[in-house]
């Protein structure tokens, strides 16, 4: 069984980060490959060949290629699942609910600390118990998805 990670090599992105840590709480071996989006390697054939978005994070699986973040983890969760391997999601339907909420939170609020064009994002200083915070007002500046990931 072969899994590669592709991630951004400032090792910035959240949605990267949200897959490799799906991949370490499985406590799955992956190996982990960066593409530099500042330098529009993410654009090249050799990475949209593999990756449909030609975005980070994108999982390799034997010869399965998946990107987006969320679908990552959720065939994480169905490939290699509890109790063999640790869940990343409860089993109470709301439990559950909470968890992918705060993923949203979690990949929204720091949405702008990816590439070369990055710049502080007006919710990366809100913590999380306090409210969702506001849709950001700026035009796209990152190399993330804006405004809704
Ligand atoms: N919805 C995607 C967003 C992924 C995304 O926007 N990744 C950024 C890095 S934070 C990227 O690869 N940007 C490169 C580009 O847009 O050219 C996910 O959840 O995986």
């Amino acid at each position: 069984m072969s899994l590669k990670l592709y991630v951004d090599s400032q090792f910035t992105s959240p949605y990267a980060i949200s897959a490799f840590v799906a991949l370490r709480e499985k406590g799955l071996d992956f190996e982990l490959e960066t593409v530099d989006l500042d330098a529009g390697k993410n654009k090249e054939l050799s990475y949209t060949g593999k990756a449909l978005t030609g975005r980070v994070p994108c999982l390799v699986h034997n010869d399965f290629m998946l990107t987006e973040s969320s679908a990552i983890t959720e065939y994480l969760e169905e490939m290699f699942p509890a109790p063999e391997h640790r869940a990343l999601y409860p089993v109470l339907p709301q439990k559950r609910a909470i968890a992918r909420q705060i993923q949203a939170w979690v990949r929204r609020a720091t949405w702008a600390r990816c590439g070369k064009n990055a710049a502080p994002t007006p919710c990366s200083t809100n913590v999380p118990n306090s409210r969702y915070p506001p849709p950001p007002r700026r035009r796209r500046t990152s190399w993330c998805t804006w405004p809704n990931a």
